[in-house]
C-alpha cells in the first residue's frame, strides 16, 4: 500500500470528492496524478460510493489500475477522451448534421471487370507489388450481430475442406509472397508482415488458434497481435463515465471500434520498420470475407498504377444494404472528399441534401453510390506522415440512444467509436484517394447475419449469413472456372435456413493452386465440364485439369514435386446435401448456422506423395 503527501492546491480540488479525499493515503503519487484528472474532467461521482480507507482498498487500487490502462491508451489520454465526448454529445443533442456544410454526389472510380485485358494486367502487377506490402486484418470484434460463440476467424470459410478464415488469409498471404517473389527483379526474399488487430474478447483464442496449428505455415516472426482496448462508457451529456452496475470500483468499458487500427500500428513501432525494410503497402481487412483474396492482386495493381494514397474497395451496393456508400462529399467552401458514410447515416445524408427517396437503387438495380467493403490500401509512406500529425487517432462519432426527445438521459450508457475507413478525413486535398469496384461475385461474401436475422433481410438484398457466406465461394469458384473454359453446370436454387441461394458445384481450391486468373488459366486446358452435383476440392499446387468430366466427388493433394493431370470421366455418387436447421442444437453451431451438412456418400479421393508426373489412374 503506498501512502503519499498531499499538497493544499491538491487537496483543494479534492474537496469536491470527500470519499476520495480520505483515501488519498492508500494511492501512490502516480495514482493522485489520475485521480486529478478524473475530478478536473467533472467525474467526482465516480468516488460517491467510496468506503472508507481500509474496507475494499485492494478494490480501490484495482479501480486506479483500470483508470490508468483507460488513459494510457487513448491518444490524449482520458482528458481528451472526457473533452471529445462532451462536444460531440452536445452536437448529438442539438440534432446536428455531421456532413453539415456537405453536398453529397456519387464519385467516379475505376471498375474492374473479372478476367479482361485490364483485370489480368492489374493482377499481374498487384502480384509484382505484392512483397512490399503489409497485411492488416481487424479481428477485434465480437460480432453480435452473428451471434457465434466463438472467435469469427476460426469459423469454416467453406465446409468442403472445412479451412478456416485465418488459415485462408494466411495461405492466401503466403501464396502471394511467393507469386511475387518468383517475379521479383531484385530476387529478395521478404516476408510480407501479418499483423491481427485483437480485443480482450478475441486475443487469446486468436493467439491459441495460431498456435496450436503452428500458424497455419507462417514464420511466427512474421505474424504480430496488437490488442485493442475498450474505452469508457458514459453515462450521460456531461460525459460522466459510467460505473459498472455490479460492481462500483469498475468503470463500464465497450469496444471503441475497428478504428484503433491506426493508433496502434503508429505506436507499435512497426511503420518505421516497415519503410526501413522498403515497403511501400499497407492492406487491411476484415475478418469474414471469404472472397476477399480474389480482389487483392487486382486492386494493389490499382493503387500501384494511379498511385492512389488511399484505395478503397467496393462492389454495387443494394439500397438500405448494411455496408457503407462511397460518396464524394463536397463542402460550399469548395472542399472535397471521397469517403465512407456508414450505412446508418447515408439515407439522412440524402434526404437532406436534395436526394427527397433517400438511400434507393437507381435504374441499374443498385445505389449509385458504391458498397464499402472496407479493404483499405494504404501508401506506407504518407500513411506514415499522416499518423505523425494525428498520432493515429481517428474521428469519433457517437450514438447514444435517448429516452425520449428531451435528449437529456440515455436508455443505456454510450461511448465514443471510430471506423478505420475514416482515415481519409483528415487528409490534405492534395491527397491521391481513390477507389476500386470489383463485381460483388468475385469480392464479397461477409458472415455477419445469423440465421434469423439474414430469413428477414428484404428480397433481393444479400444474406450475409454464413449460408450466403459458403455459398459464394463455390459460385465464385465455379464462375471463375467457366471463365477459364470449364463447362460447370449452371446451380440450382435452394432455401437453407430460410434463405433462398444459388448452389454451385462445390469447388474449392488452394491459394496457391491459383492465385490469379492468368496462372489458373495455365491449370485447364482441353474440354472440361463438371455437374452442379459435384464437389471438387483440389489442396495440391501442382495439379492440372486436362479433359476431365466429373459428375460426383474429386478430392485431390499431392506434394508440390508431384505434377498431377485430372483427367477422364469421373462418376461417383458424391456429396449430397443434407438440409439442417439452425435451432438443432445436437449438430455443432459451425455447422448448424449453415442450414446444410455434407453426407460423403461416395469419392475419388487421391493423394501424391511422390515427387513425379501422375495422372488420377495412377
Ligand atoms: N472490429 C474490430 O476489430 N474492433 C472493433 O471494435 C469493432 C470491429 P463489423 P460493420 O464491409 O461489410 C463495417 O461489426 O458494422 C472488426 C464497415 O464499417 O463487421 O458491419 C471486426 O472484427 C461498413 O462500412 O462492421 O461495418 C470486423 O473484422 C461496411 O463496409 C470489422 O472490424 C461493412 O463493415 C468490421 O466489424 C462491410
Amino acid at each position: 500500500m503506498a501512502s503519499s503527501t498531499v499538497d493544499s492546491s491538491v487537496s483543494d480540488l479534492f474537496s469536491s470528492a470527500p470519499a476520495l479525499q480520505s483515501n488519498l493515503g492508500i494511492l501512490s503519487p502516480d495514482q493522485i496524478e489520475l485521480a486529478k484528472i478524473l475530478l478536473e474532467n467533472g467525474q467526482s461521482h465516480l468516488f460517491l460510493h467510496w468506503s472508507e480507507p481500509g474496507v475494499c482498498d485492494n478494490e480501490k487500487l484495482g479501480f486506479f489500475d483500470q483508470i490508468a490502462r483507460l488513459n494510457s491508451s487513448y491518444p490524449g489520454g482520458l482528458a481528451a477522451y472526457i473533452k471529445t465526448a462532451k462536444e460531440l454529445l452536445a452536437d448529438s443533442k442539438l440534432g446536428k448534421n455531421p456532413y453539415d456544410g456537405f453536398s453529397p454526389s456519387v464519385p467516379s472510380g475505376e471498375n474492374l471487370t473479372f478476367g479482361d485485358e485490364n483485370f489480368i494486367e492489374m493482377e499481374k502487377r498487384g502480384v509484382v507489388e505484392a512483397r512490399k506490402a503489409a497485411f492488416v486484418l481487424v479481428a477485434g470484434g465480437l460480432g453480435e450481430r452473428l451471434g457465434y460463440n466463438g472467435i469469427k476467424v476460426a469459423l469454416p470459410r467453406e465446409t468442403t475442406t472445412g479451412t478456416c478464415f485465418l488459415q485462408h488469409y494466411i495461405e492466401s498471404i503466403l501464396a502471394l509472397q511467393e507469386a511475387s517473389h518468383k517475379v521479383a527483379s531484385d530476387g529478395s526474399q521478404t516476408d510480407i508482415p501479418f499483423i491481427i488487430m485483437t480485443s480482450d474478447d478475441t486475443h487469446s483464442r486468436t493467439q491459441d488458434l495460431l498456435e496450436l496449428n503452428s500458424y497455419f505455415g507462417m514464420k511466427s516472426t512474421q505474424v504480430h497481435l496488437l490488442k485493442q482496448e475498450k474505452v469508457a462508457c458514459l453515462d450521460d451529456n456531461d460525459a460522466r463515465l459510467a460505473l459498472d452496475s455490479n460492481n462500483k470500483y469498475k468503470i463500464q468499458t465497450k469496444p471503441h471500434g475497428h478504428g484503433d487500427v491506426h493508433s496502434l500500428l503508429y505506436s507499435s513501432g512497426l511503420l518505421d520498420k516497415w519503410l526501413d525494410a522498403g515497403l511501400k503497402w499497407v492492406l487491411f481487412f476484415q475478418d469474414t470475407n471469404g472472397l476477399l483474396f480474389n480482389a487483392i492482386p487486382a486492386s494493389l495493381g490499382v493503387s500501384a498504377t494511379k498511385q492512389y494514397h488511399v484505395n478503397s474497395l467496393a462492389v454495387p451496393r443494394k439500397a438500405k444494404e448494411a455496408i457503407g456508400g462511397i460518396t464524394k462529399l463536397t463542402h460550399a467552401d469548395g472542399r472535397a472528399m471521397v469517403i465512407n458514410v456508414e450505412y446508418n447515416q447515408l439515407d439522412p445524408l440524402l434526404r437532406a441534401s436534395g436526394f427527397p427517396d433517400g438511400d434507393v437503387n437507381c435504374e441499374t438495380g443498385y445505389s449509385p453510390f458504391p458498397g464499402n467493403i472496407n479493404q483499405l490500401i494504404l501508401e506506407l509512406g504518407s500513411y506514415k506522415e499522416e499518423l505523425q500529425k494525428t498520432g493515429g487517432a481517428i474521428k469519433e462519432f457517437v450514438n447514444p440512444k435517448y429516452k425520449d426527445s428531451t435528449k437529456t438521459s440515455f436508455k443505456s450508457s454510450t461511448r465514443l467509436e471510430c471506423m478505420m475507413q475514416d482515415y481519409p478525413k483528415t487528409l490534405p486535398s492534395t491527397a491521391r484517394v481513390g477507389f476500386t469496384v470489383m463485381d460483388i461475385w468475385l469480392a464479397y461474401a461477409p458472415v455477419k447475419n445469423n440465421p434469423e436475422d439474414a430469413a428477414k433481410v428484404p428480397k433481393g438484398n444479400p444474406y450475409h449469413s454464413a449460408t450466403s457466406g459458403e455459398m459464394a465461394i463455390y459460385r465464385a469458384n465455379s464462375r471463375i472456372l467457366q471463365k477459364a473454359g470449364v463447362k460447370v453446370e449452371e446451380p440450382v436454387k435452394q432455401v437453407l435456413n430460410g434463405q433462398e441461394v444459388e448452389v454451385w458445384s462445390r469447388i474449392t481450391w488452394k491459394p496457391k493452386w491459383g492465385m490469379i486468373f492468368s496462372d489458373i488459366k495455365t491449370k485447364v486446358s482441353g474440354n472440361c465440364e463438371i455437374s452442379q452435383k459435384s464437389t471438387m476440392a483440389i489442396t495440391g499446387r501442382n495439379v492440372f485439369i486436362d479433359n476431365l468430366s466429373l459428375d460426383g466427388a474429386l478430392i485431390v493433394d499431392s506434394i508440390d514435386d508431384a505434377e498431377v493431370k485430372l483427367g477422364g470421366s469421373i462418376k461417383n455418387n458424391g456429396w449430397t446435401m443434407e438440409t439442417v436447421d439452425y435451432k438443432d442444437t445436437s449438430v455443432p453451431e459451425e455447422i448448424r448456422i449453415r442450414g446444410f451438412r455434407f453426407n460423403k456418400v461416395e469419392q475419388l479421393e487421391k493423394k501424391f506423395n511422390q515427387p513425379g508426373k501422375f495422372s488420377l489412374e495412377d
